[in-house]
């Protein structure tokens, strides 16, 4: 083979490789949120956090909400979160707020403002039951998927609800008209049951086929700025993580959703579960050349004194992860990053400046 022809197959090869995304009319900003992330494996696992720049907790444990530039991260450790997550749930009924009183219109300036930023977004998808919508995602309904699938009229109506997230969606845009890429998180933590979209509630085949459907439909709207996330629960095996997984043209990132409970009896055994889950993440990531992230974690109301640099940074230093996002500073009973004078705050700031995670640069 002349050298010319075989270098260029070389280069096909490897950028076809590194652009391994699962939509192949993904916008430009898109790919290149991609690329990036694909290019910090290995040196930066980034911070995130749920409804960082939506509300959080005061010293004093009252609420803010609504303030321009805030984050809990950012007073504790002086720069807001890498990667900021979002949910959708309510958006189905049109609702002006979602499922935790955030506006959807702040939601979507904020996505915004954070991408102009330079920081990456995550949008997640608590979603009642399409089937009866007075039921929420956490009531356990027999086999909804099955039923969505094979009713006409009740998939007419889970698409009339997809359209709403499609909408939303490319609402996105920047001020020069650029859409906001989105890593989409849907159907999340389903290797557990406390869903309708979870386990006990479906098969493998009704899961995955119910995945693409939703996948395609919102690419058949012209949504074209999505990375997708594929993130279980606490799973046994690369079996059990893959039994599931709607297959490499329908994921572009692998994670699983991980907390710690019962500290500190359970300490030597989460670090355990916690380095498991991740060695086997690491290799389905490198096996299916897709991008890993620790899609949800969290000690609640961070009882543990140093949370963050004994147990955090040992799990996640020296590996390929992009994120680790822990969950929203709902409540004082209820929260997961530190915020000005709690125990962990001075930990925190001793894990970004150990430079193994890191916060918006
Ligand atoms: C849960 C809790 C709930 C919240 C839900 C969706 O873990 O934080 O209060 O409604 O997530 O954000």
């Amino acid at each position: 083979m002349p050298m010319r022809v075989y270098l260029f197959l070389i280069a096909f090869l490897s950028s076809s490789a590194l652009l391994a995304q699962v939509d192949p009319d993904a916008t430009a900003l898109t790919k290149a949120l991609y690329k990036n992330l694909l290019s910090m494996q290995g040196k930066s696992v980034l911070f995130g956090q749920q409804d960082a720049l939506a509300y959080g907790l005061n010293a004093d444990g009252s609420r803010w909400m609504n303030t321009d530039d805030r984050s809990d991260v950012k007073t504790v450790a002086g720069s807001h979160p890498a990667v900021a997550g979002w949910d959708l749930g309510r958006i189905e009924f049109d609702r002006p707020e979602n499922l935790d009183g955030v506006p959807f219109a702040l939601i979507k300036k904020r996505i915004i403002e954070h991408h102009q930023r330079g920081g990456v977004n995550t949008v997640s998808w608590h979603l009642n039951n399409p089937i009866d919508p007075s039921k929420t995602a956490w009531d356990k309904v027999e086999k909804t998927i099955s039923r969505i699938l094979n009713d006409p009229a009740a998939l007419a109506n889970y698409k009339k609800w997809l359209d709403k997230v499609a909408s939303f969606f490319l609402d996105l845009k920047t001020p020069e008209g650029q859409l906001v890429p989105i890593i989409f998180r849907p159907f999340h933590e389903h290797t557990g049951s406390w869903f309708w979209w979870g386990a006990d509630h479906c098969t493998p085949g009704e899961y995955t086929s119910f995945w693409k459907m939703t996948v395609q439909y919102l690419r058949d709207k012209n949504v074209h700025h999505l990375l997708i996330a594929y993130s279980t629960d606490q799973f046994m095996s690369k079996a059990h993580y893959l039994e599931r997984y709607p297959g490499n043209d329908f994921v572009d990132l692998v994670g699983f959703d991980i907390y710690h409970r019962n500290a500190p009896a359970s300490n030597e055994a989460f670090k355990k579960d916690l380095a498991r889950m991740i060695s086997t993440l690491q290799e389905v990531a490198r096996e299916n050349k897709k991008l890993s992230a620790i899609t949800e974690m969290g000690q609640e109301q961070l009882t543990e004194k140093y949370w963050w640099t004994e147990i955090v940074v040992p799990a996640v230093e020296n590996t390929r992860l992009s994120y680790l996002l822990v969950w929203r500073n709902g409540r004082p009973d209820h929260f997961y990053a530190p915020f000005e004078g709690q125990q962990t705050a001075e930990d925190f700031r001793a894990m970004i400046r150990s430079g193994k995670v890191k916060l918006l640069q």
